[in-house]
């Protein structure tokens, strides 16, 4: 049962769109006003397992630790750092029965659990102005999937969004695109996107393809998508502020930008250089920036990342000191506790001084400011619903709960450490429990340079993830699959997420259409698992358990009742293990997962693009009977569960 409790006068935030009963004044926290905002305080039983909050750092058992949702472009993603790039205000307490809390308020929100053994969730809201939900249910599953359902259906990616795709920050010519897709498909390894970063642009404006490289890309699109390659590029948050460029101007005439203190147009450092930030929160700022996604789906573009939309500031028109994009860049990224403590302070600043019009509400960015990336995917997925006739790709660097309607996330720049595979790991099923179902990290990490194992590994878990893009930095090491001498191991791991397809699109489409979750920890299902945070359940027929630690060539695994094991090198071998706990042997060069019992996995045959995707021949593997395949052309937006087959074995 979902009920909602109203602290003074919330602005609407969108997260929730079912009916949701109002039940005032009986919240099951103690409730503590002060002048900064109002904190809620909730006793912990001894063996509560607290989950929730999304994309945070720290455990998917939550407790111990401190969090703080407002938003922030970090490349930290250490346990010391609290915030990362989205704000998922939800916990979910797993006890004698559970409860759900999701506080909904875009305002800066501190989440202590049993943080230096309180005892207790303290939770401090920045705003004495929220909505409260409250979740009761039997299980903790239960409780997410109230919350899910409450939210509203999930963004559905076309097909082709399952495939693979390639990126890196730093590709700029055709050359760079054509040289990935000969890389992959010279050595047969499948490929269905390759992202654009920033140097597609010209002088890094958003709208704009730099005309050198770019004379005809339409013609370019065409070639690349002739070879059954998508290009996916990507969108940031500023606009370039440039008398003259249509795009700014019409921004301008429009009115469409936020306000700074003295009324003008607020301007931010960011790449181009200064830029103004379309108010994301305006109703008429959204449609107009939605509606300039024209450019791309002119060009035959279909799938876009929306980055910097935390939003991130090199520096502002507030700024002291030298005012060059990239000094200010290397200024914040230099290591040092009182250069980011300056940093920290003058983005606080800068945050409090520009101004947004919620349709006619005068609102300082600071006190709304977690909303800002996720109205930013909104603005796009609406512009694009409007623009085509069938379904995108989007993924968002920032999010809000209800973000998740309108497109995916990717967790931003971590690096290429096995912590941060493990981080991946620790997310995925966070994220699901806010139903951000399309969600995957930068496979082999975005800094650093990778090592061929830690590659192979990382592919192998995102084998699972809806989300499956390998993205890199500049200035690391090559990290395309091709790049690492040998490419055999590579195609086997690349291959198996493809002949996985039917069953990880089918997976995804049953979640979404149901409001359930599609990557779950194991707990969720097995309450003795409890403290099994690197083994994952991935739709309703998976267990996984991906190798995370350096130089491993086996792992413990804990089979929670008798299963199937899954051993794939190439060719699937099958065997059954019984419940108990086991040390697995996992080569470099092969996947073990397994099928739950009563379930059925189905296995395409090998492509090497979703273009090939065909689900008239599969095979089934496991001891179930049926199973359900969702099938459609991979791009209607006519989804349904009427789009299920039994398939019997
Ligand atoms: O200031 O576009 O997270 O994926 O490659 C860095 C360049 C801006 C941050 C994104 C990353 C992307 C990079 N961007």
């Amino acid at each position: 049962m979902i009920t909602k409790y109203i602290f003074g006068d919330p602005v609407e935030t969108g997260a929730v769109t079912a009916a949701v009963e109002d039940v005032s004044g009986v919240a099951r926290f103690q409730v503590e006003r002060d002048k900064g905002g109002i904190a809620f305080r909730l006793p912990l039983g001894a063996r509560d397992v607290v989950y929730g909050l999304g994309e945070t750092m720290g455990r998917v058992n939550k407790r111990g630790g401190r969090y703080i949702s407002f938003n922030t472009d970090t490349a930290d993603h250490e346990d010391s750092n609290p915030s990362l790039y989205a704000s998922h205000n939800f916990l979910v307490v797993d006890g004698e029965a559970a409860f759900g809390a999701f506080f909904d308020t875009p305002a800066r929100v501190v989440f202590e659990i049993d943080y230096q053994g309180s005892g207790e969730i303290y939770v401090h809201c920045d705003t004495q102005d929220l909505r409260l939900y409250q979740i009761e249910s039997d299980t903790a599953l239960g409780v997410c999937r109230e919350l899910i359902a409450a939210v509203g259906r999930c963004y559905l990616p076309p097909l082709w969004a399952f495939g693979y795709g390639q990126s890196r920050f730093g590709y700029a010519a055709p050359e760079d695109f054509r040289k990935v897709a000969d890389g992959y498909q010279k050595n047969s390894l499948p490929l269905d996107y390759i992202c654009m970063d920033i140097d597609y642009m010209e002088g890094y404006r958003d709208f704009s393809f730099n005309q050198k490289n770019f004379p005809d890309i339409g013609a370019f699109v065409s070639e690349m998508g002739s070879r059954g390659i998508r290009l996916v590029p990507i969108v940031d948050a500023g606009i370039k502020v440039e008398p003259g460029e249509a795009v700014y101007e019409e921004g301008v005439r429009g009115g469409y930008f936020c306000r700074n203190k003295e009324g003008g147009f607020f301007k931010a450092g960011v790449w181009p250089g200064m830029t103004h930030f379309p108010d994301f929160l305006n109703t008429r700022a959204r449609e107009w920036f939605g509606g300039l996604y024209k450019f791309y789906t002119d060009a035959g573009i279909e799938g876009f990342w929306n980055d910097m939309n935390e939003p991130a500031i090199f520096y502002s028109e507030y700024a002291k000191g030298l005012k060059n994009p990239l000094y200010q860049l290397i200024l914040g990224m230099l290591p040092g506790k009182r250069r980011k403590e300056k940093k920290a302070r003058e983005l606080l600043r800068d945050y409090k001084s520009f101004f947004h019009d919620m349709d006619g509400r005068r609102l300082r960015h600071y006190d709304v400011h977690n909303l800002f990336g996720a109205m930013m995917t909104r603005a796009t997925s609406e512009g694009l619903e409007r623009l085509l006739d069938h379904r995108f790709m989007l993924f968002s660097r920032s999010s809000y709960i209800g973000a998740n309607r309108y497109g995916g996330v990717w967790t931003g720049d971590n690096s290429s450490k096995w912590e941060h595979l493990r981080l991946n790991v620790r997310h995925m099923p966070s994220l699901n429990m806010c139903g951000f179902l399309y969600s995957g990290a930068d496979t082999g990490g975005f800094g650093g340079n990778c090592t061929r194992e830690l590659l192979l590994r990382w592919l192998a878990f995102s084998v699972f993830t809806p989300l499956m893009r390998n993205h890199t930095s500049k200035f690391t090491q090559n990290q395309e699959a091709y790049s690492f001498g040998d490419v055999e191991d590579f195609r086997t791991v690349l291959r198996l997420r493809y002949r996985l397809l039917p069953y990880i699109y089918s997976e995804y489409m049953k979640a979404a259409l149901t409001a359930d979750m599609y990557i779950k920890p194991l707990s969720f299902v097995y309450p003795e698992a409890r403290g099994i945070e690197d083994q994952l359940l991935v739709g309703d027929s998976l267990m996984i358990a991906p190798v995370v630690i350096e130089g491993a060539l086996s792992r413990r695994v804990y089979i929670p009742e008798d299963m199937t094991e899954v051993r794939y090198n190439g060719e699937f071998t099958c065997r059954p293990v019984s419940k108990g706990e086991y040390t697995v042997e996992v080569g470099l060069s092969e996947v073990v997962f397994y099928i739950r019992p009563g379930k059925l996995l189905p296995i395409g045959k090998i492509i090497s693009n979703t273009r090939e995707y065909d689900v008239s021949d599969l095979t089934l593997l496991g001891d179930g009977e049926t199973y359900e395949l969702y099938t459609d052309d991979g791009l209607t937006r006519d989804c349904t569960l009427e789009n299920i087959r039994v398939l019997r074995k």
